[in-house]
């Protein structure tokens, strides 16, 4: 490895006529902009317990109404990351969001893309772009950057949801704003997963012609992938990992052009270590607990927790149970990295 010569071994008078013209050698910062072999992460891993989380989140909802919030949230601020910047990875945004019924969320639309998973409650719901998107537990719903969105809740009881977005990245690059809407007009009752895209590897014939919008699916139903899941449990391998991406119906491709989504299951007593991979990631569990060791530090985990995993991690996920699968939500930033080029596996 080539010794790097340091700021120092320059002469003061050569270093102060650097600094007036706004210079920089890059030689004695080489290291720290290329570390050899690994990059040196900022991000540490950290979990969330539901339990910690949700009566501060309750608290809000009595001490802040929708209309002063515009979004009830409070962010999981990785505290590795400078919390100022609402970070749980370098480039994943987590809030958990609460709507009360009644309340509304108003009609905005911004840069950054986001997805909501369902944490608890019945009767949510998001309009996207006029589309009417029921929000069950554990289902995925995507509001895709530049959409309009909405939230709303005709039920009883709160309505909590994880929110993911890509806002760190676009916010890095200074491309973040956000337009207020007035309420949409609805299309439909029942939305494209229960009538256009009932079911994987079948779409609407007359797309063999005309291709379909961008973001053709917008809500992906929890009981149908864990169905899948269970199903496919049954038949994979002791070694293979049961791990599902969530595509386009129609390119198959990423759900959306930053983030990627994916449902892990663990088999009881099962421990998932998959390779080390260069993307950054979250896991949120839907049901089940267990433990881990991300990059050396361990944790428990269980029912609606959140984990923060850094780039090339190590890590280990064990489900704690003999007798019940656990299942998992993941998020990672590997759709950017794919297309800018650099996305590994180890
Ligand atoms: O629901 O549209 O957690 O715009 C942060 C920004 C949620 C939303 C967040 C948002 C939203």
């Amino acid at each position: 490895m080539t010794v790097l010569g340091t700021l120092e071994e320059l002469p003061l008078d050569y270093r102060n006529a650097l600094s007036a013209k706004e210079l920089v050698p890059l030689w004695p910062a080489l290291r720290s902009f290329l570390p050899y072999g690994k990059p040196d992460r900022a991000c540490k891993p950290m979990v969330w317990h539901y339990e910690d989380i949700r009566p501060l989140l309750m608290e809000a909802g009595e001490l802040t109404p929708i209309e002063k919030a515009e979004r009830r949230v409070l962010i999981l601020a990785n505290p590795s990351l400078d919390p100022g910047t609402a970070r749980a990875t370098p480039t994943i945004y987590l809030g958990m969001q609460l709507i009360k019924p009644g309340e509304t969320a108003p009609n905005h639309r911004h840069s950054p893309s986001a997805v909501r998973f369902v944490v608890e409650g019945e009767g949510g719901f998001t309009v996207v772009e006029g589309e009417k998107l029921p929000m069950e537990k554990g289902d995925l719903i995507l509001t895709p950057a530049g959409l309009w969105h909405e939230h709303g809740h005709h039920g009883t009881g709160p309505v909590v949801w994880l929110d993911a977005l890509d806002l760190p990245l676009v916010y890095s690059v200074e491309a973040s704003y956000c337009i207020e809407g007035k309420p949409q007009h609805l299309e439909n009752q029942a939305d494209r997963s229960q009538t256009t895209y009932r079911r994987s590897g079948l779409v609407p014939y007359s797309q063999l012609d005309r291709p379909a919008a961008k973001y053709p699916l917008k809500r992906f139903p929890w009981r149908e992938v864990r169905a899948a899941l269970v199903d496919i449990a049954g038949h994979a391998g002791r070694d293979e990992a049961i791990h599902l991406a969530y595509v386009d119906p129609v390119t198959g491709e990423e759900c959306l052009p930053t983030l990627g989504f994916s449902a892990l299951a663990l088999r009881p007593g099962e421990t998932y270590a998959p390779r080390r991979r260069s993307a950054s990631q979250v896991m949120h569990v839907i049901e089940g607990a267990g433990d881990a060791v991300v990059d050396g530090v361990e944790m428990t985990w269980s029912d609606t927790g959140t984990i923060a995993i850094p780039t090339h991690a190590d890590i280990q996920i064990r489900n704690g149970s003999s007798s019940k699968m656990a299942f998992l939500f993941v998020v990672d930033d590997a759709p950017m990295q794919r297309k800018l080029g650099f996305y590994e596996e180890f």
